[in-house]
């Protein structure tokens, strides 16, 4: 009788074993809160780009809307298997199978950031990061700031962080290679004041040196 007892507490063991084992397998350093997101395979790793955190949520006045904003930037490697994503930019709900181990952090809740994307724009081996910040500058009330950034040996560091580029704000970016030259191009919803009317527009955007320039309507704004 107590033979059997010891044959079946091991099984449980064994079995809570390998449940445990399952467990740490799929085990993922994502955080709860996922604000935005977006990944890019690169040199055979697969990285994640995500802003976490509960920060405030902001109201743009020339979006007319209100956007969630987060406290961090965080990397992770997807350790598991590349997964393609269905949808750009990237729904944090498509995260949850991920076995993803954070590699870097930076603490950004004072720029209010609740977009990001990433591409190559270049044969730079950097990766290109763009944020949504939301904050005011010293002449302009806040908004939609557009914030360039580099993945650069395994830190961010910034390109371009300018008040605003031709709009007076923004609503969606993402990188894309959008005339199939092999490098992404940076497309961004502006929006802004024409003739004392409101517009919304697509421009397509890449840095020379470390300026933007808009290349369906050459010219950048660095005010
Ligand atoms: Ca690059
Ligand atoms: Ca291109």
């Amino acid at each position: 009788m107590a033979k059997r007892r010891l044959i079946a507490l091991g099984a449980l063991i064994l079995a809570a074993g390998f449940v445990l084992v399952l467990a740490l397998g799929n085990q993922s350093d994502l955080g709860a809160e996922v604000v935005a997101c977006d990944a890019i395979s690169f040199n055979g790793r697969q990285l994640l780009f995500t802003i976490e955190g509960v920060n405030d949520t902001v109201y743009s006045e020339q979006l007319a809307s209100y956007l969630k904003t987060g406290t961090t930037i965080k990397v992770y490697q997807n350790k598991g298997a590349v997964v393609q994503f269905d949808s750009r930019p990237i729904e944090p709900a498509q995260l949850k199978n991920l076995k993803l181990k954070c590699i870097y952090q930076n603490e950004m809740a004072s720029a209010h950031p609740w977009l990001i994307s990433v591409g190559q724009a270049d044969d730079d081996a950097h990766i290109e990061v763009f944020v949504g910040a939301f904050r005011a500058t010293q002449y302009l009330p806040a908004e939609t700031r557009p914030y360039f950034l580099e993945y650069r040996d395994g830190v961010l560091v910034r390109s371009w962080t300018g008040s605003r580029l031709m709009g007076l704000a923004f609503s969606a970016a993402r990188y894309i290679d959008v005339d199939g030259d092999g490098y992404d191009e940076l497309e961004i919803v502006e929006h802004g004041i024409k003739n004392g009317k409101r517009y919304s527009e697509v421009g397509y955007y890449r840095l020379y040196g470390f300026i933007p320039y808009r290349l369906n309507e050459m010219g950048g704004r660095d005010e």
